[in-house]
C-alpha cells in the first residue's frame, strides 16, 4: 500500500466499524482504520464468510458477536488495528485477518488504564525491545504491510529516537498522534514535534491531531512536512471532513451513517455510541432526538 499523500480515517474504538469507514471513504478518505481490537479477543474468534451481507466477519466463538466486519470494497484501504503486548499472540491474532485487510497496525498510543495495565497501547512506548519483537515478528511472517501508531514521548529527542528504532523494523508507515501520554484531548496537538519525526525518517509518517476542517489538512501538512494526514474526532463529528468540496450539513451525514449501519447490520452499540457522540458535539443529548437515541435498543429504533 502507498502511504504517501493520503487522507486517513483514524482508529476509533466503537466508532470505526464498517459503516463509518465506508462513509469516510465515500467523502474522500483514502485509508480507513478499524477500531482497536485486542489480540486476546481475536484469538478466540473465527473468520466467517457472510454470504447474506457479502462481508467477512470475525466472530467470537460462543457469543457469536461480530468483533470485526469488512467487505471486498474496502479491501485495499482498510487497516486492522490491534492492541497487543506480545509478539507470538499478536502474530496468531493477525493471521486470522491479514488476508482480508490492506495493513495491520499496532496501537502504541492508547493511554487508558485497561491498555496500560495489560502492557499494551502507550505502555509499549517505554519498551522498545517489545516493540521490536512485535513488529519484526509480524513483518517476517505476514505478507500484509505492518505499521504502528504512537504518541509523542516526553521530549522530541526521545520520540525521534523511538521512531528511528521503529523504522528499522521495516514498518511501511508510522502514524504519530501529536500528544503526550498525560495530555488531554483538549490540549493542542504539538504539530512541531511531529515535524521532528517527519524530518528524521524516510518511511512515510502519518500526522495526526486537531484536524477538524478540510483547510486544517493543508495547515498540518505545512507545519509537519507530512504528506499523509489522519483524522479522528473531526471525522466522527462529520465524516465529510475529507471532502475537498467542504463539509456537508451534519444531519445529512448522520442520516447516511444510519442508513449504512442498517445496510451492513452494524452492531447496535457501535451505531448508538457514534450517534451519541455526533449529537453531543452538534446538539444536545437532552433534546428529544438525543433522548430517543439513548432509549434505542435496535437499529430500527435508531433509524
Ligand atoms: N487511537 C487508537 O490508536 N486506537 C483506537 O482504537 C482509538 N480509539 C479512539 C476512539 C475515540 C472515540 C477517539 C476520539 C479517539 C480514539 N483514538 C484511538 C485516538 C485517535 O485515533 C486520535 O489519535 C486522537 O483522537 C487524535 O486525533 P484527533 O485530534 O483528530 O481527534
Amino acid at each position: 500500500m502507498d502511504y504517501n499523500n493520503k487522507l486517513v480515517l483514524a482508529p476509533m474504538v466503537r466508532v470505526g466499524t464498517l459503516p463509518l469507514r465506508l462513509l469516510a471513504a465515500e467523502y474522500g478518505a483514502d485509508i480507513t482504520y478499524g477500531e482497536e481490537i485486542i489480540d486476546h479477543k481475536l484469538v478466540k474468534c473465527d473468520r466467517i464468510v457472510n454470504d447474506y451481507l457479502g462481508t467477512i466477519d470475525v466472530v467470537e466463538k460462543g457469543t457469536q458477536s461480530v468483533v470485526f466486519r469488512t467487505c471486498p470494497e474496502e479491501h485495499n484501504r482498510v487497516v486492522f488495528q490491534m492492541g497487543t503486548s506480545d509478539a507470538v499472540r499478536a502474530l496468531k491474532a493477525a493471521q486470522l485477518v491479514c488476508n482480508d485487510v490492506a495493513a495491520v497496525d499496532i496501537n502504541m498510543g492508547c493511554p487508558r488504564s485497561f491498555s496500560i495495565s495489560g502492557g499494551m497501547g502507550a505502555a509499549l512506548l517505554s519498551k522498545p525491545e517489545t516493540i521490536h519483537d512485535i513488529l519484526t515478528t509480524l513483518k517476517r511472517n505476514l505478507n500484509t504491510p505492518v505499521t504502528c501508531k504512537i504518541r509523542l514521548l516526553k521530549t522530541s529527542h526521545d520520540t525521534v529516537e523511538l521512531a528511528r528504532q521503529i523504522e528499522k523494523t521495516g514498518v511501511s508507515a508510522l502514524a504519530v498522534h501529536g500528544r503526550k501520554v498525560p495530555d488531554r484531548p483538549r490540549d493542542p496537538a504539538k504539530w512541531n514535534e511531529i515535524a521532528d519525526v517527519v524530518a528524521a525518517l524516510s518511511v512515510p509518517v502519518i500526522a495526526n491531531g486537531d484536524v477538524f476542517d478540510y483547510e486544517d489538512i493543508q495547515r498540518i501538512k505545512n507545519a509537519t512536512g507530512a504528506s499523509s494526514i489522519m483524522v479522528a474526532r473531526g471525522a466522527l463529528w462529520n465524516a465529510s471532513v475529507f471532502s475537498p468540496k467542504g463539509k456537508l450539513p451534519w444531519e445529512e451525514v448522520k442520516k447516511e451513517y444510519v442508513r449504512k449501519s442498517i445496510l451492513w447490520d452494524n452492531e447496535v452499540k457501535s451505531t448508538k455510541h457514534t450517534l451519541k457522540e455526533m449529537i453531543m458535539h452538534h446538539s444536545c443529548l437532552e433534546f428529544p432526538e438525543g433522548k430517543a437515541v439513548i432509549k434505542s435498543e435496535t437499529l430500527v429504533d435508531l433509524a
